[in-house]
């Protein structure tokens, strides 16, 4: 018998289609504090506020799906956007880079994974 697929049961979109959400996916508003940076992976680790209804504040990585936004991003910076949730496939898109001091911190603290952003950084303060 064949089984009767619904919008979540989609299949999976191939690698050059990580920020493609199926049908059914689900958006929230994010906010956080940018840890480390990996471009290569197309990814952050992100200390993410509260996201009602869905997660506790934690720290994890996620992928961006604006490279330039990516690539712009280093530790200690404060992002929003929307986090897209299909399944077991989560990134942010709609990613905005913020004026916001209150990663500071979180930059102080962060002992960064690439050592080039992080100089990158420093140079532009
Ligand atoms: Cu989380």
């Amino acid at each position: 018998m064949m089984a009767v697929s619904c919008g979540t049961d989609a299949p999976i979109p191939d690698e050059g289609q990580r920020f493609t959400a199926r049908p059914g996916a689900l958006r929230f508003p994010i906010t956080g504090c940018v840890v480390s940076v990996d471009v290569d992976a197309q990814d952050i680790v992100l200390a993410h506020d509260e996201i009602a209804g869905f997660m506790n504040a934690m720290t994890m990585t996620l992928g961006v799906k604006e490279t330039v936004v990516l690539t712009a991003l280093a530790p200690g910076h404060a992002v929003s956007g929307t986090l897209v949730v299909d399944g077991a496939r989560l990134w942010i898109e709609d990613t905005k880079i913020d004026e916001d001091g209150r990663c500071r911190a979180v930059f102080d603290r962060a002992s960064p994974t690439r050592g080039q952003t992080f100089s990158r950084h420093l140079a532009r303060r």
